[in-house]
C-alpha cells in the first residue's frame, strides 16, 4: 500500500530530476566548452563594477575563442574546486593564473606559458619579521591547492611554522593584514597588483621568487588537444600582433578604479546596493529558485522516506534507516562536492552545478525531514491505528485517514524549521560556483573590499527572505488547521 502511494511521487521526481539534467543547452554549429575559472584572482581573473568577469586570462580566452570559432560557458569559483573540476571531467579546461609544474603536468596538459610568475612571501607591511626562520612556531595563511602553498609547504618544516588554510586570495591577504597570521604565501605578480591597489601588505622576496615559471591553460591529460592547439596558436598570433601586450598594459597600466568602480559606488551601502543592485537581485533570484525548489522536492522525499520508516515492511523501514543515517551523517558541502566534482569522473557525465546543488539539498534536507516524519507517524497514539482497524479499515486506509492527518499536524512545526534551514543552507552551494547570495557577496567583497557593508546587506536579505518564509509557513500552519 505504502509503496504504490510512493509510486507516482518517486515517478514525479525522477522526472524533475532529468529535466534539470537535460535541460542545459544543446549545442550549436560551434563547440561549446565548459571553463572554470578562479573567481577572485585579479589581474588574472576576477569580477568587475559591472560585474562581468574580465581580468588577463579571460581577456585571453575571449580572443582564443573568438579566432577558433568556439564558445564557452564560464565557471568562476574557487581555485581548488575550478582546478578539480577539470580533472574529474566536469569542465574541459581552466585557465585561472595557474602556475605551470611537474606535478600538474601528470595530471593536465598544458599549454605555452603565458605570463611570467614565481612565489613571494608576504607579511604584513611594516612587520618586523625580516627572515622565513622569525616564522617559527607564527602562523602562516595559504591558499588550498595552489603552486605558492605547496611551495610554502614545502619550507614549513625548515623553518618550523604552522598552516592555516583558506579558498580564496582575498580571505588569506585579510587573515594577514588584521594580524591572525604572520605571513602567507602567493604568486608575485598577484600580491604585486594587489599592493600597487594599496592592499597594506609587503613582498620579503621581490628580486627572489620561489620556483620560478609560468602560468599555462590546462585541460584534462588526453583530453582536448583541439583546445590547447588553438590556445598556442592564437596566443602567438597575439604576441605577434601586439594584442597581447595590449591586454596585459590594459590591466597593470591603469588605476584598478577603472575596473573596481568609483569611491562613491564603493565607500557607503547605498553606494554598494545601487552599484550591485543586478548581482544582488540575480543572487537572491538564485538563492529562491535553489530553496523553492529543495523545499518542495525534499519535502516530497522525506516524506517517502518518513512513510517507508512506519511500513510494514522490514525490507522497507530498514531502508530508511539506512538512508537518513548515511545522508544525516555527511556534510552538506562533502555531499556537494561528491556530486558535483567527484560523480562525473566515475558516471562519465557532467552534472550541472545547479542540479548537483539541488540534489545535495533534497539527499540532506530529505533526510532530516523524513526523521521527523517519521517520528511525527510513530507520535501518533498506536492506539488510533488499533481502533481504525478495530472498525474494519484496512491498514492503508486506516494509515492515510486517521494516522497521516494526526501525523501532519505535530511535523508542522519541524517542516518550517526544515524550510529555513533548507534556504540557509543554499549559502554552503556557493562552493560549487552557484551564483547565489553568498557567492555574490564574495565576488563582491573581492572587489571592493567592504567585508562589513556588503557582508551585512546579504545578511539582511536573508533575513528578509527568512521573515516572509516564516510569515508564508505560518499562513500555511493556519489553513491546515
Ligand atoms: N596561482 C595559483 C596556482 O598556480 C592558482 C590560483 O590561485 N588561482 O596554483
Amino acid at each position: 500500500m505504502v509503496n504504490q502511494r510512493v509510486k507516482p511521487i518517486l515517478v514525479a521526481f525522477t522526472l524533475f530530476l532529468g529535466l534539470f539534467a537535460f535541460g542545459t543547452k544543446a549545442n550549436a554549429a560551434e563547440p561549446n566548452y565548459v571553463i572554470s575559472t578562479d573567481a577572485t584572482y585579479a589581474p588574472f581573473d576576477f569580477q568587475d563594477k559591472n560585474n562581468e568577469y574580465v581580468g588577463i586570462d579571460q581577456d585571453i580566452l575571449k580572443e582564443v575563442a573568438k579566432r577558433n570559432h568556439f564558445t564557452y560557458t564560464l565557471k568562476p569559483m574557487s581555485f581548488n574546486a575550478a582546478a578539480q573540476m577539470v580533472a574529474n571531467g566536469q569542465a574541459d579546461g581552466i585557465i585561472a593564473g595557474m602556475a605551470i609544474t611537474d606535478e600538474r603536468k601528470q595530471v593536465y596538459d598544458v599549454s605555452d606559458s603565458y605570463y611570467k610568475t614565481g612565489v613571494a612571501w608576504i607579511t604584513k607591511k611594516g612587520s618586523k619579521i625580516k627572515s622565513l626562520s622569525e616564522l617559527k612556531g607564527k602562523t602562516v595563511a595559504l591558499k588550498s591547492g595552489t603552486a605558492a602553498s605547496n611551495y610554502g609547504l614545502s619550507l614549513q618544516k625548515k623553518y618550523g611554522f604552522k598552516v592555516k588554510y583558506f579558498n580564496d586570495t582575498d580571505t588569506m591577504y585579510n587573515d594577514v593584514v588584521n594580524g591572525n597570521s604572520a605571513a602567507t604565501f602567493e604568486d608575485m605578480p598577484v600580491i604585486q597588483y594587489a599592493i600597487k591597489n594599496g592592499l597594506d601588505l609587503e613582498v620579503k622576496n621581490p628580486n627572489n621568487p620561489g620556483n620560478a615559471g609560468g602560468y599555462g591553460f590546462f585541460v584534462k591529460k588526453g583530453q582536448n588537444p583541439q583546445l590547447i592547439a588553438d590556445f598556442n596558436k592564437t596566443l602567438k598570433e597575439m604576441k605577434a600582433d601586439g594584442s597581447y601586450q595590449k591586454i596585459v598594459d590594459k590591466y597593470l597600466k591603469s588605476d584598478q578604479k577603472n575596473f573596481t568602480g568609483s569611491s562613491a559606488d564603493n565607500n557607503s551601502t547605498w553606494g554598494i546596493l545601487r552599484s550591485n543592485k543586478k548581482a544582488f537581485f540575480d543572487g537572491l533570484v538564485q538563492t529562491i529558485e535553489l530553496t523553492v525548489a529543495g523545499i518542495i522536492l525534499a519535502s516530497l522525499w522525506g516524506m517517502v522516506l518518513g512513510l517507508m520508516g512506519v511500513a510494514k515492511s522490514k525490507f522497507l523501514r530498514g531502508l530508511s534507516t539506512t538512508i537518513i543515517y548515511a545522508f544525516r551523517g555527511l556534510p552538506l558541502m562533502v555531499l556537494a562536492f561528491f556530486i558535483y566534482i567527484g560523480l562525473p569522473g566515475v558516471i562519465g557525465t557532467k552534472i550541472p552545478a545547479f542540479t548537483a546543488g539541488l540534489l545535495t539539498l533534497i539527499l540532506n534536507e530529505g533526510a532530516y525531514t523524513g526523521a521527523f516524519v517519521r517520528g511525527g507517524f510513530e507520535a501518533v497514539d498506536r492506539g488510533q491505528m488499533e481502533a481504525a482497524r478495530s472498525l474494519g479499515l484496512p491498514y492503508g486506509k486506516a494509515m492515510s485517514k486517521v494516522v497521516v492527518p494526526q501525523g501532519l499536524k505535530i511535523m508542522v512545526p519541524s517542516f518550517v524549521n526544515q524550510f529555513i534551514i533548507t534556504l540557509k543552507d543554499t549559502s554552503i552551494l556557493s562552493a560549487i560556483g552557484i551564483l547565489e547570495l553568498t557567492q555574490t557577496g564574495t565576488l563582491i567583497v573581492a572587489r571592493n573590499s567592504q567585508g562589513f557593508r556588503v557582508w551585512a546587506i546579504i545578511g539582511l536579505i536573508y533575513m528578509i527572505v527568512i521573515t516572509l518564509l516564516t510569515w508564508f509557513s505560518n499562513w500555511l500552519k493556519k489553513r491546515l488547521d
